[in-house]
């Protein structure tokens, strides 16, 4: 017969327990399910006996073959061979695979949970089918998982197997944890390295414990064939990329200045009335709006958000993660601003939860805040030691060079799939594949309160503006704001950085002006971009 080929792409475990499935039939819900679109399935209880393992096994396989969909049992290669279904799923504390394999034969389908590198490794060379990469995100399902490793977890794992996964005999992969409508289309872009992609994810409550199953998995099924809301125009390469990216600037200005865009902040006290200056000056439409029940309103206008964590609350934090949720469905550009990221145990997990909340266009920082966002992403081991090295101080502020900083931004934005800006004397800025260092700005700004936080709203109201190239909108926020700042500090009335914040509103209103009403763009030529 061979081995069946299967279609990983909305994979299905069930959950027998009340509180996932209620009071329903379990092969009533999986029909239910695989009608609406899932391709696979697995039977997973962790509670009934043998006998009633098996009575259930083969009723749901009498429903699975009807629609040509495999069925696998969860760890137990008995039950798999008494109903005679396609394969098992075996954890790293289950049977061993070797074992399986020769217990089921050659044309079972064999899948591994593994959530490191080294397992996913072993389970490859012991001759995996599949592997079930988890936990990506915290879940109620299942309260006993090891590690969880978020979207850039799942991608050092398809990365590190991607050749050994690419031999003869394909090892496809899935993903599994805390996967549910309002995050999948992000987790498969995140973790997706051009080719190197996962071939579907796994879930349990998100098909099980829904009202209706059916339309619960059919949804699920058009979110993963279409790209996410965020996707916008991949750049295209040209040779001189530093030119060519400043060229496009006064497009940008001109767009924000047409479009007037909103430009929601979710900021902290300090600046609030500063950001919503700048926004003006830059010709957006600000709104302070830190309430996250407003944000499903808001980003309908066609604007975007600027999630700013310089007042960070419990309170805040789920105000955020609504309001990204709700930006993110819309297709609304979001930047945040992690400030101060590193310096809590509260902030370093708000980083976290954020980021496994949503999908960030733009993440912007200074050294430390954007080391900080790379080691939250990072091992368990990693993101210790690096929190150690804090304590020592081994980390002050600036202790990376140019070329690290190049790196980790870089990398930063290849690993999230966005734009990452790392503020200081130079600024780096990465989509992951252009780097560049802006070396626009003045001393005043380093002297006067908020200019990093509105420096935040200026990218947003640059990324509603313009949706085409978002490294492009970034570069021109950043050199607009900067060369303003110069042309502020040369000012003969600007004695220091009192006076110098009032002339800094003037010279973007002015630049603004200039670009889009006299298509002056002699200020342009301040640009230093590498
Ligand atoms: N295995 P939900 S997480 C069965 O990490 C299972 O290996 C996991 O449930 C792993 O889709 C999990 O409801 C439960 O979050 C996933
Ligand atoms: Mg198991």
């Amino acid at each position: 017969m061979g081995k069946p080929s299967v279609d990983y792409s909305l994979y299905l475990v069930t959950d027998s327990t009340p509180a996932i499935l209620g009071d329903r039939d379990l092969c009533d819900v999986v029909e239910a399910a695989v009608r609406g679109g899932v391709t696979c399935v697995q039977f997973r209880d962790k509670t009934s006996s043998t006998g009633d393992l098996i009575a259930t096994a083969r009723r749901l396989h009498a429903v699975t073959q009807q629609y040509n969909v495999p069925l696998l049992i969860n760890d137990r290669a008995d039950v798999a061979l008494a109903v005679g279904c396609e394969g098992v799923h075996i954890g790293q504390d289950d049977l061993e695979l070797p074992l399986a394999r020769k217990l089921l034969g050659p044309d079972a389908i064999i899948g591994v949970t593994v959530s490191t590198i080294d397992e996913a490794l072993r389970a490859c060379e012991d001759g995996a089918d599949y592997l079930g990469i988890g936990t990506v995100y915290a879940t109620s399902t299942k309260k006993d998982t090891k590690n969880i490793i978020g979207t850039a977890g799942v991608r050092r794992i398809l990365e590190a197997t991607h050749a050994i996964r690419s031999k003869s005999d394909k090892v496809r992969a899935v993903c599994i944890g805390g996967i549910n409508e309002s995050n999948v289309q992000r987790i498969l872009y995140q973790t997706r390295l051009g080719f190197n992609r996962l071939d579907g994810v796994a879930v349990v409550s998100a098909i099980v414990a829904a009202e209706n199953p059916e339309a619960a998995a059919q949804r699920l099924c058009n979110l993963i064939a279409m790209p996410p809301p965020f996707k916008t125009g991949q750049y295209i390469a040209s040779p001189s990329e530093a030119h060519g990216i400043v060229e496009q600037v006064p497009k940008i200005i001109r767009a924000v200045h047409a479009a007037t865009p909103l430009s929601h902040n979710m900021t902290n006290l300090v600046v609030q009335n500063f950001a919503a200056n700048v926004a003006l000056a830059m010709g957006a439409s600000p709104i302070m709006a830190n309430y996250g029940e407003e944000a499903p309103d808001l980003c309908k206008l066609g604007g975007s958000l600027v999630i700013n964590m310089g007042t960070v609350t419990p309170d805040g934090l789920a105000n955020y993660v609504k309001a990204l949720k709700a930006y993110n469905q819309a297709g609304g550009p979001v930047v945040l601003d992690p400030v101060g990221a590193g310096a809590t145990s509260v902030r370093r997990s708000a980083v976290k939860a954020i980021m496994a909340a949503g999908y960030l266009d733009v993440i912007k920082g200074n050294e430390g805040e954007i080391k900080t966002v790379w080691f939250s992403g990072e091992t368990d081991e990693a993101q210790q030691q690096h929190q150690q090295e804090q304590q020592r101080g081994v980390d002050s502020s600036n202790t990376l060079d140019d070329e690290q900083k190049a790196w980790l931004v870089s990398r930063l934005a290849l690993r999230e799939r966005n734009v990452v800006i790392m503020t200081g004397r130079s600024d780096f800025v990465s989509d992951g594949y252009r780097t560049l260092r802006i070396d626009n700005g003045h001393a005043y700004l380093g002297m006067a309160t908020g200019t990093g936080c509105v420096l935040g709203t200026a990218v947003s109201a640059a990324l509603a503006a313009y949706r085409g190239d978002k490294l492009v909108a970034v570069v021109a926020a950043m050199l607009h704001f900067e060369i303003a700042a110069e042309l502020a500090a040369a000012r003969p009335d600007v004695q220091g950085p009192g006076t110098f914040v009032p002339a800094l509103l003037d010279e973007l209103y002015r630049i603004r002006q200039a670009t889009a009403e006299k298509n002056d763009i002699t200020w342009l030529q301040r640009a230093k971009v590498v």
